[in-house]
């Protein structure tokens, strides 16, 4: 069935990539899947490519050797690292994202993945249940980049054909991978202190909640949103996501249970100011009603499948 597929996946040593490329090649095969990074990984399995995503010529060369069908682009400037140096990370995030569209349009490329994230929204949208048509008024770079980037896939759409697919991810939590340069990477770091059984030091206020999601969920939606029929994809500029939301006085609360000696302390830094601005639950009714999203991990499943798997790592 999935015969002629080929996907490129840029950007796939990220917390989200590494996960997704095991996911794809389980699916399409490992022959069919070929990951990308600035270097390569470690004992990583399947085809490795190096691509620096600002070089449109690479990018396009890897595309026409293994007739890549399907890219997901993954690369990019997340919201705390992005303020570091903001034209840059304008500059990177938005280069890559059109030299990965432009290849596709001119390269027979059917489909592609952008990922967009809860970073579009800024003061103008309701912070509770954010629904996916809410104003968008961002207060970061990378979110800046995200809302231009969500309105450009849906240009590729629609003055192209291009089938772009886009989903605006929560914070994302998992055991496999760490995250670099978010908000909500503290929500991963606090796992690991835990199981460390080390204090944490946490750069949010404890009441500061946040949309996140499991990993295995937010994999899990990836496919399914890239596998809907086409004609069930309504929005074409990112659909909101959810998995579960809460703030690190709930994870450290979940975390007391099993360990009733750790202890998190608060020192919040600039990143407060980032998730000020945030939803603190995201409507994500659109995803729902037109593919079928179903979000399966809860704080306390993933909290359970968290320490179990970390506590292996560590072992
Ligand atoms: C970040 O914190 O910047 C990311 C995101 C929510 O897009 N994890």
């Amino acid at each position: 069935m999935y015969m002629d597929t080929n996907i490129l996946i840029v950007g796939a040593n990220g917390q989200l990539g590494s996960v997704l490329t095991k996911s794809l090649q389980e699916k399409f095969g490992v022959e069919h899947v070929v990951a990308s990074d600035l270097r390569e990984k470690e004992n990583a399995d399947g085809i490795f490519e190096i691509i620096d995503a600002t070089d449109r010529n690479r990018i396009e060369s890897v595309v026409k050797q293994y007739k890549i069908t399907q890219i997901y682009h993954l690369a990019a400037i997340l919201s705390a690292r992005g303020e570091e140096n903001p034209l840059q990370t304008w500059d990177i995030n938005m280069q890559t994202l059109f030299n990965v569209l432009e290849v596709a349009r001119l390269n027979e490329v059917v489909k592609v993945f952008y990922p967009s994230s809860i970073a579009v929204f800024g003061e103008g949208a309701n912070q509770t249940q954010t629904p996916n048509d809410a104003y968008l008024d961002p207060a970061t770079v990378y979110g800046i980049s995200k809302a231009a980037g969500e309105n450009w896939a849906q240009y590729y759409f629609l003055r192209y054909g291009l089938d772009v697919r886009s989903l605006r991810y929560p914070g994302v939590i998992g055991y496999q991978s760490l995250p670099g340069g978010g908000t909500t990477d503290y929500a991963v770091d606090i796992y690991h202190k835990a199981v460390l059984e080390e204090e944490f030091n946490c750069f949010l206020e404890e009441d500061t909640m946040l949309p996140m999601i499991f990993m295995e969920d937010a994999v899990r939606a990836t496919l399914e949103l890239m596998d809907a029929p086409k004609e069930h994809i309504k929005v074409r500029t990112s659909y909101n996501l959810a998995g579960a939301s809460f703030a690190p006085k709930d994870i450290a609360a979940a975390l007391q249970k099993i360990y009733p000696k750790f202890e998190v302390k608060y020192t919040p830094d600039f990143r407060q100011k980032i998730a000020a601005k945030w939803p603190n639950s995201i409507d994500d009714s659109s995803a729902r009603d037109d593919w079928g999203w179903q979000p399966e991990y809860d704080l306390n499943r993933m909290t359970q499948v968290m320490v179990e798997k970390l506590k292996l790592q560590y072992e």
